[in-house]
């Protein structure tokens, strides 16, 4: 069976979810397309690389991600950094001819984005943006229910992304609070995964109209350069500097097709963990999805009896989307887990077979550009159309 050796570029958060990925797919998805080896990891420091290499079981731990690009060995490069170091790596690994999966957002801006999209389409390398939420079983069956016409026409899409580890003033000024490395707070960070599941789900957007709010504008400095996401590192007595992003977004959406929307984000709603949900209506019935509660899909389908009208659960499981992976009973429980090892296994079948998975990077691009039209409508008070 054919091996993809991986060098993966930053040893955080996503970068152990990525490695279990990377070791788990082929227990799944067997047979594999291909075998991914965890071959070469690069955090910003021998020691930071070496103990990355230990923990997520890659072979060797470098502190320069050019060393992994420049190793002839090297099939992938896997970019798990903070937003403003992924043009910079995506493009050189695209000019040096590896696949390129990269975590999102895509970039800090839309213009950064189209950059790394005209590389890897110059290159020809496969390419995906790590938009995992939107594999998740019962989010791809709403999907397919949508496409069958299950539901009708869609009129109404409502997302929200609500967390509250940011909530507190103490929790420290990390890089998601830099502008510089960001791009903007909860726009980038989280809302672009509700565009994400929007476009997915009704299409692509026409039009926004926006608010933002900063509720902390001051936050403690931290040593760290690793986001270890708020209460659970509460600093006090130290230093603090401006926060330069948003913590809430807001705003309507109007569709190409003619549906209409709502998106609220936020990271600052105490009680709200992952709280990310949508609710569309149709002509003919409606979805609902919470995060939360991950294995279940409500759904409501006009049609149905007068007498037995209303929302019934779906649990997912085998007779579901990636369901001849997953585990054999419907609601013994998707994990996070779950989500990065079906779109390892959606990224390495794609490579194999010398197509694009979905998303990719031309995805990434449009979500930036909604992200954009969201900044910018915020700042102008009034609707953006979207221009892509
Ligand atoms: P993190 O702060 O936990 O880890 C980042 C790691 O990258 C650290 O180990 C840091 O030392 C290293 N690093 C920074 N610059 C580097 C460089 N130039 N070369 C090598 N290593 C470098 O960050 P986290 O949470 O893992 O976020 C990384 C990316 O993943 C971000 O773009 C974020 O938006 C995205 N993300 C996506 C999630 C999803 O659900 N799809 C969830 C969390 C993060
Ligand atoms: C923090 O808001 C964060 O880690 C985001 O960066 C991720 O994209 C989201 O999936 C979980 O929350």
């Amino acid at each position: 069976m054919q091996r993809l050796n991986v060098g993966m570029i930053g040893g955080g958060f996503m970068g152990k979810a990525h490695a279990l990925a990377y070791a788990a797919m082929p227990m799944f998805f067997w047979p594999a397309r291909a075998i991914p080896v965890r071959h070469t990891i690069a955090d910003v420091s021998d020691e930071l690389a070496s103990d990355a290499a230990a923990r997520l079981g890659f072979a060797r731990g470098v502190a320069d991600w050019r060393a992994v690009i420049d190793d002839p060995d090297i099939h992938i490069i896997d970019i798990v950094t903070p937003n403003n170091s992924h043009p910079e790596i995506a493009i050189a690994a695209a000019q040096a001819g590896k696949h390129v999966i990269c975590e999102k957002p895509l970039a800090r801006t839309a213009a950064e984005a189209k950059t790394m999209l005209d590389a890897v389409e110059a290159a020809g390398v496969t390419h995906m943006v790590a938009f995992n939420y939107r594999h998740t079983p019962a989010v791809a069956l709403a999907q397919k229910i949508i496409a069958e016409g299950r539901i009708g026409t869609i009129r109404n899409f409502r997302g929200t992304y609500l967390q509250d580890w940011s909530a507190d003033p103490n929790s420290p000024l990390s890089w998601r609070f830099q502008k510089k490395i960001a791009g903007s707070g909860a726009v980038g960070d989280i809302a672009t995964h509700v565009i994400d599941m929007a476009r997915y789900l009704v299409g692509e957007i026409a039009a926004v109209n926006a608010l933002t709010r900063t509720y902390v504008t001051e936050r403690p400095v931290q040593n760290s350069a690793t986001d270890k996401l708020g209460a659970a590192t509460r600093l006090s007595g130290v230093p603090t500097a401006p926060v330069d992003v948003d913590d809430e977004v807001m705003t309507l959406l109007r569709f190409e097709n003619g549906a209409v929307g709502s998106l609220e984000a936020t990271r600052n709603a105490f009680g709200r963990n992952n709280y990310l949900t949508f609710e569309i209506h149709g002509s003919t019935g409606s979805i609902l999805f919470n995060y939360e509660r991950r294995d279940e899909l409500q759904v409501m389908f006009a049609d149905d009896p007068a007498d037995q009208r209303g929302f019934r659960t779906i649990y997912t499981g085998p007779a579901h989307p990636y369901g001849e992976g997953l585990w054999p009973i419907p609601a013994l429980g998707i994990g996070y887990g779950e989500t990065k090892i079906i779109e390892c296994h959606l990224f390495i079948s794609a490579i194999v077979e010398g197509r694009q998975p979905s998303p990719n990077f031309r995805d990434g691009y449009i979500n930036e550009v909604v992200a954009d039209a969201i900044l910018h409508s915020a700042e102008q008070s009034g609707w953006v159309d979207i221009t892509v």
